[in-house]
């Protein structure tokens, strides 16, 4: 049975998180450095995209930076940026990209991703799909020996229709991974009573996230199966698509290019 229980868990600011935020700001600021003027931008989400998009928007503020074009993969993003002063655009007017900067989920030694814990996928996907150079930023704990081994969730944009249907078939396709397939909610209170919603993305549509317990095994052939599924918009694997990573640790930052 599929269930309907949070995915999500909300982080306290504990002590860990504090580091691990400086760190993910150290990357973003040197991701930040491959940005020139005259580009156009990819805006990533998330907590450490965010950090990118803030220097994105000082850089421009003391002229360091000109001429720049953002392209927003978020609404949330799209918001940031515009309370920054950065001029936005979108696909439609700009195909193609010179840079998209964002964070991941997870990271595998062959830079493959997983994305969309933060809930933007699809368009995350769209907009990195057409970028000169995509340059991923994570903290060291994103590192991993392969895709699904954090044991955490992997998602995959559905259409709301008959969405139990989609996440059982999800579930059934990886069986051989032990997986379980989880639709993601949030708690909601209108002060009478409390509720747990469905998550609806920017794009009108739900999420659910695959737990495995196994090995995913290979990832292109379980890419092709997952949008093979009638109902499934996307999915949060990001396959031979980073040209670049930088990764933030204790020890200093390492970047690694395709
Ligand atoms: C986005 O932000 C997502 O694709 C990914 O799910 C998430 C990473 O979150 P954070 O930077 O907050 O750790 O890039």
């Amino acid at each position: 049975a599929i269930s309907e229980k949070p995915a999500m868990e909300t982080l306290s600011q504990s002590p860990v998180v504090l580091v691990q935020d400086e760190l993910k700001k150290i990357a973003a600021y040197k991701a930040v450095e491959m940005v020139k003027s005259g580009m156009v931008i990819g805006l990533g989400t998330g907590s450490t995209a965010k950090h990118a998009v803030d220097r994105i928007g000082e850089l421009l503020r003391q002229g360091k930076l000109e001429d720049i074009i953002g392209i927003p993969t978020s609404t949330k993003t799209h918001e940031q940026a515009l309370s920054l002063g950065i001029p936005l655009s979108d696909l439609d007017s700009h195909p193609v990209l010179d840079i998209a900067i964002d964070g991941a989920d997870e990271v595998d030694p062959e830079l493959n991703l997983v994305k969309g814990r933060g809930g933007s996928l699809l368009r995350e996907k769209m907009v990195e799909g057409v970028c000169k150079k995509f340059v991923v930023i994570v903290d060291e704990s994103k590192l991993v020996k392969y895709i699904g081994a954090s044991g955490l969730a992997m998602p995959v944009e559905i259409v709301p229709f008959c969405w139990k249907f989609t996440a059982q078939r999800l579930q059934e396709f990886f069986e051989y991974a032990g997986c379980v397939a989880k639709l993601r909610t949030f708690a909601s209170s209108n002060g009478m009573e409390n509720c747990v919603l469905p998550f609806v993305t920017d794009n009108g549509n739900y999420l659910v996230d695959l737990y495995f317990k196994g090995d995913i095994g290979d990832l292109k052939a379980a890419s092709d199966a997952i949008l093979r599924l009638a109902g499934v918009v996307e999915h949060g694997m990001f396959l031979d698509m980073a040209t670049t990573v930088v990764v933030a640790g204790e020890l200093g930052v390492t970047i690694k290019n395709k």
